[in-house]
């Protein structure tokens, strides 16, 4: 497996929709802040893809269908309902297609974890012409990227497992992160 050549679509796809994607932060009539605070992009690393290949029994050559998140984009907006605002934003757009959407936002995934995930199909103009490959758009309040950015790296520093005690105690610490995240929207809504 050539991974260096393999990697150049993705890197490519991270790097443009990031340029493109952080026109978000801007508001619509071009004056005050738009929905989104900030984006950060990612192609996932070697390891991370092995250790995918292994877990879930995948192939090599069939990696590009088979993993969704190679390439991988996050929009962090402030308010929930922004989220929303965004995927109705993103629906619209031409530059790209909409293959999946996963609501973890109303539904949390067992861990506590929320975010809007959307898997898209994204034309690159490689040396060799037209390439689609699959992007993982992630789309998530500031709480909600603070509690999956804890967790994520609390889970990762303990070799991918938490004991029951602690993941119970993350599970009830995303229901107060939203519990957050849903007072400040009601405040928005107020003003
Ligand atoms: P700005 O306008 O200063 O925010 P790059 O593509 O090189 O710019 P890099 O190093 O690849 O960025 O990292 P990544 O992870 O894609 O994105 C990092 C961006 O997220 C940086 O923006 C950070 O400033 C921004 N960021 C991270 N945490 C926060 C946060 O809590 N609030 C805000 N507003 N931004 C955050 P840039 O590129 O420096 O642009
Ligand atoms: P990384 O390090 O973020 O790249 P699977 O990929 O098998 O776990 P599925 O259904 O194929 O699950 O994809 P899903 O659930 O739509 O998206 C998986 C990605 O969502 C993860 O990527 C994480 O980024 C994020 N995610 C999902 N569940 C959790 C969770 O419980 N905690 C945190 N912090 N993030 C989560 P990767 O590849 O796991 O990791």
């Amino acid at each position: 497996m050539n991974w260096d050549a393999f990697f150049i679509p993705y890197i490519q796809a991270v790097a443009e929709l990031k340029v493109k994607l952080r026109y978000l932060r801007l508001a619509p009539q071009g004056a005050g802040s738009g929905p989104v605070e900030f984006v950060t992009g990612r192609v996932k690393s070697r390891a991370s893809i092995e250790e995918k290949i292994v877990r879930r029994h995948l192939s090599e050559d069939r990696l590009a269908l088979d993993l969704q998140d190679i390439a991988g984009v996050r929009i962090m907006t402030r308010y929930v309902q922004d989220i929303y605002q965004v995927v109705e934003i993103l629906r619209k757009r031409t530059d790209f297609q909409i293959l999946e959407e996963r609501d973890y936002v109303m539904n949390a995934k067992p861990s506590g974890y929320r975010s809007y995930h959307i898997v898209i199909e994204y034309p690159v103009e490689t040396i060799s012409g037209e390439r689609k490959v699959l992007a993982e758009i992630q789309v998530r309040t500031l709480a909600m990227n603070f509690w999956a950015t804890i967790e994520h790296d609390l889970r990762y520093k303990h070799g991918g497992e938490l004991s029951p005690a602690v993941a119970e105690q993350l599970t009830q610490l995303s229901d107060e992160t939203f519990s957050l995240d849903q007072k400040m929207s009601e405040i928005k809504e107020e003003l």
